[in-house]
């Protein structure tokens, strides 16, 4: 009987391939490494929190009513705020386009990404109670104003409503009726 050729190739070949082929899947003796613990080292400093700010519509504006720009007055100085485009809502209540109004008294407009000062009334007055006037005593000689609204969390809107800057004197405080004509013609005539 004959052996066919490649049957015998075959034959030969099969255990030599086990043969190579057992040895070189040996077990990996390497036990995995424990997975590292999760480190318990402090997060990223986070970002400093960004506030939502509530929109403004288009042309919407404050401004003073009184005094006039370049007005002198005496003080305490009676103010009266306008707003156009919004409407005034007292702090706490969220209502869409609206908001309440913040004197800025000889200073810098406030950050408009946080919630304005509250804890420097002598320059960032809050009308939270959506109030359009009020008095504030201010010291003879003259002074900057102006308005930002902010929205129920004391935040400027985006994008910030903001009056123009008026510069008021005040008159020193004199005794007679130079002052107190002055004072009277902000009142109602009775
Ligand atoms: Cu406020």
């Amino acid at each position: 009987m004959t052996t066919h050729p490649l049957l015998l190739a075959l034959l030969l070949a099969l255990p030599l391939a086990f043969g190579c082929n057992a040895p070189e899947a040996p077990a990996d003796p390497t036990p995995e490494p424990a997975a590292e613990p999760e480190a318990d080292a402090p997060e990223e400093t986070p970002e400093p929190p960004r506030v939502t700010r509530s929109p403004a519509p288009e042309g919407a504006r404050v401004f003073f009513v009184s005094p006039a720009d370049g007005a002198t007055v005496t003080s305490p100085v009676a103010l009266s705020f306008g707003i156009e485009g919004m409407n005034v809502s007292p702090a706490g209540i969220p209502q869409e386009h609206a908001g309440h109004h913040h004197l800025v008294i000889d200073s810098e407009l406030p950050a408009f990404d946080a919630p304005i000062p509250a804890d420097q009334p002598e320059r960032y007055k809050h009308f939270g109670d959506g109030s359009t006037e009020t008095s504030v005593e201010l010291a003879p000689g003259e002074h900057e104003l102006q308005l930002i609204l902010g929205d129920h969390s004391h935040i400027p809107h985006e994008p910030p409503v903001t009056s123009e800057v008026i510069t008021i004197t005040v008159a020193e405080a004199a005794e007679g009726e130079g002052a107190e004509a002055e004072v009277a013609e902000g009142e109602t005539g009775e």
